[in-house]
């Protein structure tokens, strides 16, 4: 009998493609070519299966040309790159990589925000560029991490991950804002309290995003938002680009209305809106959230081990859209 067929769309493990390969015909972008997205229709024809990243759309036009996909596996947790509907409409199974990566993301929430407060990124340029001479009393006086008040906008998996490491780490207020509450006995685990999202932007000493982005979420901290926080407050970005105003946040950092911000992800990645290139109040990383060799190797086997779940024994670990199972 023939084994599917998959392709996998950007390099990963050699590892990772030998597990699949084992159990699958696998066509793999090993080289790391930029494909166009005729190129990516091109070699998804005669595909059952895609091993994608956050960079490949996978919408309507692109499921109506590759007939033979049944499931897309991506390896990342966040889907915002999928139209999920539409590949339900169409029996496509989504993927996605939860929980391996909850840990090592909220950790780099932390790393953007102490570095933000403490003006780390203008302390070492400063300290590169030979500029040290001597002591002053207020050189790079930042702001107070611990028994500061923590804002988290989104309180999922890692929303409650930054939590934890605020609240028992570093001692902070928790308070938090989220489509829906949390149930009382995960606000007591993560030491959060509910707010509206009026309050989190006016109390929040430090304010972390870590909401899904879609198109209710676009733009769900502007102008209007930034000119409600306090000036001394910093600003951290982790979860995707467009769920901030960039141009907006880098005027507001150049005015200083908010003190400083940690940005992992931007609008039109991975372009960077060019205010943000020129203040120096801002701590700027390549959407590294995930980032750690271990947490890149979980997320690259969970997104594997969803296409061999599926494709040759029906069972997918981590489903998006599980109707699709039921009515296949
Ligand atoms: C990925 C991410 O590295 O998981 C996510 O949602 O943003 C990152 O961990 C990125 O999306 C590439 O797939």
């Amino acid at each position: 009998m023939s084994r599917p067929a998959i392709l996998v769309t950007r390099e990963i493990f050699p590892e990772v493609i030998e597990l699949l390969a084992r159990h699958l015909d696998v066509e793999a972008n090993q080289s790391d070519e930029s494909w166009s997205r005729e190129q990516l229709v091109a070699k998804l024809a005669g595909k059952a299966g895609a091993l994608t990243t956050g960079s490949e759309r996978i919408d309507a036009a692109l499921l109506d040309a590759a007939t033979r996909l049944r499931v897309c596996a991506n390896m990342a947790v966040g889907y915002n790159n999928f139209d999920v509907p539409a590949m339900t409409a169409r029996g496509v199974l989504a993927t996605n990589t939860p929980d391996v990566l909850t840990d090592t993301t909220a950790d780099l929430a932390f790393t953007l925000l102490m570095a933000a407060a403490r003006r780390i990124g203008e302390s070492e340029r400063f300290l590169r560029a030979g500029q040290w001479q001597r002591w002053r009393y207020d050189m790079f006086a930042g702001a107070e991490v611990h028994g500061a008040t923590l804002g988290i906008l989104g309180m999922g998996r890692i929303g409650q991950g930054v939590a934890k490491r605020g609240a028992l780490g570093f001692g902070m207020k928790v308070i938090y804002h989220n489509r829906s509450r949390l149930t009382a006995e995960l606000e007591a685990e993560c030491r959060a309290a509910y707010v509206s999202k009026e309050a989190l932007l006016k109390e929040a000493d430090h304010l972390v995003l870590v909401l899904p982005y879609s198109p209710e979420s676009h733009h769900a901290i502007g102008a209007a938002e930034l000119a409600t926080m306090k000036p001394t407050a910093t600003l951290v970005n982790i979860a995707r680009g467009g769920i901030v105003d960039d141009a907006a946040l880098a005027e507001a950092l150049r005015d200083k209305r908010i003190a400083a911000a940690g940005l992992d992800v931007f609008e039109g990645e991975p372009q960077v809106h060019p205010g943000l290139l020129e203040v120096p109040n801002v701590i700027l990383t390549p959407h590294i959230g995930s980032a750690t060799v271990k947490t890149r190797m979980a997320m690259a086997k969970l997104a594997a081990d969803n296409l061999i779940g599926f494709l040759v024994h029906g069972k997918p670990l981590t489903p998006l859209n599980p109707q699709v199972l039921k009515a296949a």
